[in-house]
């Protein structure tokens, strides 16, 4: 789960004595929550939409001024805004000292803020999370997850992880649990700092990327962000987001401007895991020129700071020469495939530049293909071996070898990929009883050359 899909265009603000929360809600418009293909099908508005619409609009007007009367503010967006900026709105209308932003699908338990707000009392610059359950779905029945802290992988896509080890070695689950970012779908944080760090990046659209970016901005410019095991909410972990297939274009869109403004050196693996270039990548992520100053006037640490001192989780591929799509100059449209991921084959397969087809060359000669793996709690990428026995190439552990050279390759592009165990070249080889009719082999070399796509650093002649 990556618990932001409820959009915004109707931000809910309710006044408690000292905290202010903000709930943020879906008016479903059609032509923004149906899939293209239930669009075609429904060319006019649908009774239950009206419903539904109907219920946010008027009904809700009613009720929140009927119960509660002067403390609870709606705030409407004109236009579809998407969340992020749906939940500055609700900010700019807050007057509490603390404020709260939670998803309209979270639910809270009992005691959930006076731990919040102890915290932030000690420490203002703390962003506190609520831990958070699961409500299911079809039941309604609330299951207690395990307390995680909240990462994410290169693509900047989040997901629990598990907490530090100096977290579980204290033993004591009602301590806070250092996170590198959240999941966004629950965060309290003191009004006046979190405008003081530049609130969310208004200049990310929809969903998705916000909630890292947040983390990486609090902790490299002298805050830290927590979850509290001791306050809990829960949340609905919807089967069906109410977003056009598109939000990966948002997702990728976004985490571009996390890492262009925050990532330095370590952009790059951003680039990476959505595997496009870093030069003209076919993203429009806009400007991020007033996000890039407010980094300089906050004066903030470094990505490798951040890296080192709170998540050192992460997988590093500093050390990448070249990544993308391979491809055989004998077999145009065909590119090199982690295949099935259960075998340890390495495959051409039609090109498509999924992450299957994501290879990566580095300098000390190693030739990974597949997902980066981002993280430790991860497998790594598996690298391409010639064992010296098969004339097939196999896909293993990188460390799943007897000797290192069989798993390292001399490569310059468009030239050769030969392997420095055996001196064998990686070739393409037609074969009637193969897929395609392509066999990927090792083989003495007959001069085939080899592309991969995106240059990060040129080596060292
Ligand atoms: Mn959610």
């Amino acid at each position: 789960m990556c618990g932001r899909e409820s959009d915004s265009h109707i931000g809910v603000f309710r006044k408690l004595c000292t905290a202010s929360v903000l709930i943020t809600l879906l008016c479903p418009k059609l032509e923004h929550s149906a899939t293209r293909s239930e669009k075609l099908k429904h060319s006019s508005i649908s009774p239950k939409h009206v419903l539904v619409c109907l219920e946010l609009k008027f009904n809700l007007d009613q009720y929140v001024n009927k119960r509660y009367p002067g403390l609870v503010k709606i705030v409407r967006n004109s236009k579809r805004e998407g969340l992020i900026r749906a939940r500055i709105q609700g900010w700019n209308a807050a007057t509490a000292p603390i404020v709260g932003f939670f998803d309209a699908h979270v639910e809270f338990n009992t005691a959930w803020a006076e731990p919040i707000l102890t915290r932030v009392k000690e420490d203002h610059t703390r962003i506190i999370l609520p831990a958070i359950d699961n409500i299911k779905y079809n039941t309604f029945e609330v299951q207690q997850y395990a307390n995680a802290a909240h990462g994410y992988n290169w693509g900047l896509w989040c997901m629990y992880i598990i907490p530090p080890q100096d977290w579980l070695d204290k033993g004591d689950e009602t301590a806070p649990i250092r996170t590198p970012a959240m999941i966004g779908c629950s965060f309290v944080v003191d009004r006046e700092y979190f405008g003081e760090i530049g609130l969310l990046d208004p200049g990310m659209e929809v969903y998705g990327g916000e909630n890292i970016e947040l983390g990486m901005r609090v902790w490299q410019c002298g805050g830290s962000m927590e979850v509290l095991p001791c306050a809990r909410v829960a949340h609905i972990e919807r089967t069906k987001k109410p977003y056009n297939n598109d939000i990966d274009y948002y997702a990728k869109r976004n985490a571009l401007r996390a890492a262009e403004v925050w990532m330095d050196e370590y952009k790059s693996h951003v680039y990476m895991a959505w595997n496009i270039p870093m030069n003209n990548p076919g993203v429009d992520f806009g400007d991020v020129s007033e996000r890039t100053a407010l980094r300089k006037r906050l004066k903030c640490r470094s990505f490798r700071w951040y890296l080192e001192h709170v998540y050192p989780e992460m997988r590093i591929y500093n050390n990448t020469i070249t990544y993308g799509e391979v491809r055989n100059s004998k077999a145009s449209g065909y590119c090199l495939d982690q295949g099935s991921e259960d075998d340890d084959k390495a495959i051409l397969y039609p090109c498509h530049g999924m992450s299957s087809q994501l290879a990566r060359y580095s300098t000390e000669g190693l030739l990974q293909l597949g997902p980066l793996g981002s993280t430790t709690f991860l497998p790594d990428t598996k690298c391409l071996i010639d064992d010296g026995r098969n004339r097939t190439p196999s896909l293993k552990k990188c460390d799943a070898v007897s000797r290192t050279s069989q798993r390292l390759w001399d490569f310059t592009q468009n030239g050769p990929i030969i392997s420095r165990d055996t001196g064998r070249c990686l070739e393409v080889e037609m074969a009637k009883d193969a897929n395609f009719g392509l066999r990927l082999v090792v083989q003495r070399c007959s001069g085939q050359k080899w592309m991969i796509r995106n240059w990060i650093k040129h080596p060292r002649h």
